[in-house]
């Protein structure tokens, strides 16, 4: 492995963190790869001497440090790297699907004509469960409304928020600082948020197809050309996903609670120490709501994300549905009973 020529891996992340992975998977006749775009039961996979068709017959990501060998002539994925972060998603069945494996940072677009807090606040949660560090972008920044992303800032109060336009360049340079030197982002976000679009204008080339063209069409394919993940030519690589319109969560719920970190920090100076924010007496969160210290907006969003991770844990553990109705009796006893002493 030391002779091989890195070549197209460098500008693809290759760094002594993939490296170190990769040699627990390493034999002389596997090569390193990235994961570039996934299909079926194969996948495009960059080597050092730049992009093939592979067999997957393991799961992989986009994203995914990949060892590679020829089997039966083909090049076959024999194994990937342990992850240090992957974005993932809950599918309908009650399984995960992984989005981008390997990522250091979630870039959320949302578009300054049509903006969504809530979804934002969704997005950064299943951020933060990703183990990347999530950033908001607000796109086509040359569109908004006077004071409408300041107000955004205001609401979504711990992320870190950027405007950006692809046609006054706005907000490029510090998307491009983050990206140095060489760390992986992906772009996720509604379809004609303006994802491919941003892509291209910091890759400097249309690599990725934008416009009206829809990112589905009813036979399941995307827009997206050939690769999802690019390298940026002033260091760091881009993953672009398609439009998602369902984003379930699938964490523990460690993901909501960074993305509210203010409300739980509020949530301290609760009475109860299992208060759920609704009408308990001396819940320090209501009150700074009353007060105006906290969008009365955003708690709602932080109640349902709360709830719907709470739902999917009973869904899929029996014992947390026990273990949640003894709490349940427990909290109304509690309530019943005497305040938390503090
Ligand atoms: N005004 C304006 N329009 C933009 C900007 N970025 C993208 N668009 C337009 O928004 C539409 C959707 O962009 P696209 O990149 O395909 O969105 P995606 O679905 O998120 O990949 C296209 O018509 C773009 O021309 C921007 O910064 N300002
Ligand atoms: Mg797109
Ligand atoms: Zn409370």
């Amino acid at each position: 492995m030391h002779d091989v020529n890195l070549g197209a891996l460098l500008s693809l992340g290759w760094d002594a963190r993939a490296r170190a992975l990769f040699t627990e998977l390493a034999r002389p006749e596997l090569f390193p790869g990235r994961v570039v775009r996934v299909e079926r039961s194969a996948c495009v996979v960059a080597l050092a001497d730049g992009d093939h068709m592979a067999a997957a017959p393991i799961p992989v990501a986009v994203g995914d440090w990949a060892a590679v060998g020829i089997v039966d002539g083909a090049y076959t994925v024999t194994g990937v790297t342990d992850r240090w972060s992957q974005l993932t998603r809950g599918d309908p069945s009650g399984g995960v699907q992984v989005l981008a494996a390997n990522i250091d940072l979630v870039l959320i677009t949302a578009p300054a004509d049509r903006l969504s807090p809530a979804r934002i606040e969704r997005e950064t949660a299943l951020a933060w469960d990703s183990g990347a560090q999530p950033v908001v972008l607000v796109t086509k920044a040359d569109l908004a409304v006077d004071g409408e992303i300041d107000r955004l800032e205001a609401r979504l109060a711990v992320v870190d928020v950027v405007a950006t336009s692809v046609v006054t360049s706005t907000g490029l340079d510090r998307v491009r600082d983050r990206l140095r030197p060489c760390r992986t982002a992906v772009l996720i976000g509604p379809s004609g948020a303006g994802k491919s679009s941003l892509t291209n204008a910091l890759v400097g080339e249309a690599r990725m197809v934008t416009g009206s063209v829809r990112d589905g069409d009813h036979r399941g394919r995307h827009t997206t050309t050939t690769r999802q993940l690019v390298p940026v030519p002033d260091g760091g690589v881009l993953i672009d996903t398609p439009g998602l319109r369902s984003l379930a969560l699938a964490g523990d719920g460690t993901g909501v609670q960074s993305a509210f970190s203010d409300i739980e920090e509020l949530a301290a100076g609760c009475r109860f120490g299992d208060c759920r924010h609704e009408r308990e007496p001396g819940c320090a969160v209501l009150a700074a709501a009353a007060r105006g210290q906290l969008d009365q907006a955003r708690l709602a969003s932080y109640g349902k994300l709360r709830k719907e991770v709470a739902w999917e844990e009973r869904r899929h553990d029996p014992r947390a549905r026990q273990a949640s109705l003894r709490q349940w009796k427990a909290v109304t006893r509690s309530v019943r009973s005497q305040p938390k002493k503090r």
